[in-house]
């Protein structure tokens, strides 16, 4: 069998995006796919033989950097979410050089953390949640000690979306003289192109780094996730020695990295502009709205008012609903806290897929012959 015939077997068993609800990834904008195909040979991990595509890397982190209020911002991009919250931590742990160090995360907190915790050497303690589900400011500021490096708040949490009180923990993070890092893998290219967008970055200014990431609400191909930080002396702190390549030091976890996730998530941002950018989220949100008052009026409620593109039904039945769905091919997820399920709507969600999804979820809980 020819070679390409037999991927072609493999990958009609992935579900197609058009059925994914409950996924933070997308399908890339064409730019971003015409970007990855004239860079698919690069290699960032030795800037330089690939010097254009590592100065397209600093424009890049610029632009990002624009987006979140600090164009000196710098960093470089990731592989994901999950690397930008390792090196954040990483950054913050070798800059204060403190004996059993420890970081405060909210409870809703991506389960990197759990890495971050493992990997580091780095106590990770959990903080409690409100309940509108934001950190209880009140929790983290209890657990600070002599020996906390820093803290964490999300800006677009994974499971509901939600936005911690960054604001009063950039206060804290000054008064406390620790770190604070903002998660806003989902967040960041969410909030900078709402209408009324919160405070949550370099605005602030006890946040010291940003996870960003341009293959969640980017359109960028994957991988393609962002660190930022507010200043040189985080990536300096991550630094380590290259002797036998093109250049003398290297701050990346990874070493062989693509440069495609670099000209993609460039590609997106500059073809759309801050302005298209603008529109999509716009639309993104918009959407999230339908879907809300259609699984209302099915009897749903929702965990939280969605604040932005993510939104989650309560529900006893949650992991059955979303299995019988899996049987019909719509991927949903369901969280545990409270038992809900949960929607994101990304770029490729469509008023037809909302409403042909909707109708399922009937149908569904009229087989289960259960009520939310
Ligand atoms: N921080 C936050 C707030 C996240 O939501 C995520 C991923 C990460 C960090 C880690 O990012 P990477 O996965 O890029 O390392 N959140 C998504 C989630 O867990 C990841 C995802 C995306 C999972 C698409 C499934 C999927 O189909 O939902």
């Amino acid at each position: 069998m020819d070679v390409l015939k037999e991927l072609e077997e493999f990958r009609k068993k992935d579900i197609p995006y058009t059925r994914v609800l409950g996924s933070m990834c997308t399908t890339p904008h064409p730019i971003a796919i015409r970007a990855h195909e004239m860079f698919i040979e690069t290699n960032l991990g030795d800037p330089g033989i690939f010097r254009g595509t590592f100065e397209l890397e600093r424009k890049l982190v610029r632009l990002l950097g624009e987006i979140l209020h600090n164009p000196n911002a710098c960093g470089y991009v990731t592989s994901g979410g999950t690397e930008g919250n390792i090196q954040a931590i990483r950054a913050f742990r070798n800059l204060k050089g403190i004996d059993r160090p420890n970081v405060i995360v909210p409870k809703s907190a991506h389960f990197s953390f759990d890495k971050v915790g493992d990997l580091l050497g780095v106590e990770v303690r959990k903080a409690e949640l409100d309940e509108e589900f934001k950190v209880d400011v009140s929790s983290v500021e209890s657990m600070i000690d002599d020996r906390t490096v820093g803290i964490v708040g999300i800006a677009g949490t994974t499971e509901l979306g939600q936005v911690d009180p960054i604001k009063e923990l950039s206060k804290m993070a000054i008064d406390n003289d620790v770190f604070l890092h903002v998660d806003a893998a989902f967040g960041g290219l969410v909030i900078p192109f709402m209408d009324e967008p919160m405070d949550f970055d370099f605005k602030l200014r006890g946040v010291s780094s940003i996870t960003v990431d341009p293959h969640k609400m980017g359109m960028a191909t994957i991988p393609a996730g962002g660190l930022l930080f507010r200043e040189e002396k985080f990536l300096k702190a991550l630094e380590v020695r290259t002797p036998y390549i093109t250049t003398k030091y290297q701050w990346t976890l990874t070493g062989t990295r693509p440069g495609t996730g670099v000209a993609s998530a460039y590609a997106v941002l500059r073809h759309l502009g801050f302005e298209g950018m603008r529109k999509v989220v716009r639309r993104c949100l918009k959407l999230t709205e339908v879907v809300k008052e259609e699984m209302e009026s099915l009897g749903f409620e929702t965990v939280i008012e969605p604040v932005m593109n993510v939104v989650c039904f309560k529900t006893e039945h949650a992991y059955e609903i979303r299995e019988e769905l899996m049987r019909r091919r719509w991927v949903v997820s369901a969280i545990e806290n409270p038992k809900a399920i949960r929607l994101v709507i990304m770029p490729h969600v469509t008023e037809d897929i909302v409403r042909e999804f909707v109708s399922e979820v009937r149908d569904v809980m009229s087989k289960l012959s259960v009520e939310p």
